[in-house]
């Protein structure tokens, strides 16, 4: 069939690809979520099913991409990892990061009920996405390391803020102020002797996130072993984890 005159409006068309051989990581996180979590009363500062909302979606996310073999997150966002030899749509990052994202935000809407049964979704959330590549397993571990010290950090001085607020009675500008400038061994004597709260004792999600990895399980009976995605809420900081997990960083197969 002739072409028409219109087809050459095509070659405007550009295509950005990753770079080979570098870690590509996708980070998802909600659109101005102080909000939504808001309007949808979360529970403060963590809410359980709000959470487990986010690694549900982000496990659809990977049982499609069978290439991301690492996804980390907290509050209201989420990292994946591809391999780095990983091929997908020929390294294109427009088609990577709007999958990514797309699969997210549409299964973070599609498994609301399942998490909220008696919550009606008051309006469609947004999540941002981008796109960071990672020359060395350093780097990549560094990023990891960057995120968890970032929910440590976060989820300590929220936990002092919320306890201050809801069972102090101070105001928001009063917790903030008195939590100003502290160190977190000051934040961790004030919910010890204020509120009798142990951090080390609060939930292991809450503190360290959610790990999201594969793993391939054989039982007596079963024909052959199945890979399954279990979420973890360890230490991704430290060598044990990726000593355990030795596949993340292979890239032999
Ligand atoms: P952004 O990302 O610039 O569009 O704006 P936000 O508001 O999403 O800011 P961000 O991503 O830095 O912080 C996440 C917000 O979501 C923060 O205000 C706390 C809230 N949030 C996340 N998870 C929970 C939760 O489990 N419970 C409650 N109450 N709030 C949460
Ligand atoms: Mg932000
Ligand atoms: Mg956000
Ligand atoms: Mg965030
Ligand atoms: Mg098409």
């Amino acid at each position: 069939m002739a072409k028409s005159k219109f087809e050459y409006v095509r070659y405007f068309e550009q295509e950005n690809k990753c770079l080979k051989n570098c870690w590509i990581v996708v980070r998802i996180d909600g659109k101005n979520f102080h909000r939504f979590t808001e309007i949808h009363e979360f529970d403060k500062p963590n809410d359980i099913n709000g959470l487990n909302l986010m690694s549900n979606a982000a496990v659809n996310v990977l049982r499609e991409f069978s290439d991301i073999n690492l996804a980390f997150g907290h509050s209201d966002e989420f990292s994946f990892v591809f391999k780095k030899k990983t091929n997908i749509f020929n390294r294109r990052s427009d088609k990577i990061l709007s999958l990514v994202n797309s699969i997210f935000s549409s299964s973070f809407v599609f498994l609301w009920n399942k998490y909220f049964p008696n919550k009606q979704l008051i309006y469609a959330p947004a999540f941002d996405a981008r796109i960071v590549l990672y020359p060395t397993d350093q780097n990549l571990r560094d990023y990891f390391s960057w995120r968890q010290a970032d929910v440590h950090v976060n989820n300590l001085y929220n936990t002092c803020f919320w306890a201050l607020v809801l069972k102090m009675g101070l105001s928001p500008v009063e917790a903030e102020e008195k939590l100003r400038g502290t160190l977190s061994s000051a934040k961790n004597e004030l919910l010890y002797k204020n509120f009798d709260i142990n951090y080390n004792n609060e939930p292991e999600i809450f503190r360290k996130g959610t790990v999201l990895v594969r793993k391939c399980i054989s039982w007596e009976g079963a024909t052959k072993p199945k890979s399954v995605i279990i979420p973890l809420h360890c230490d991704i900081i430290k060598d044990d984890f990726w000593n355990s997990h030795p596949e993340i960083l292979d890239q032999s197969e």
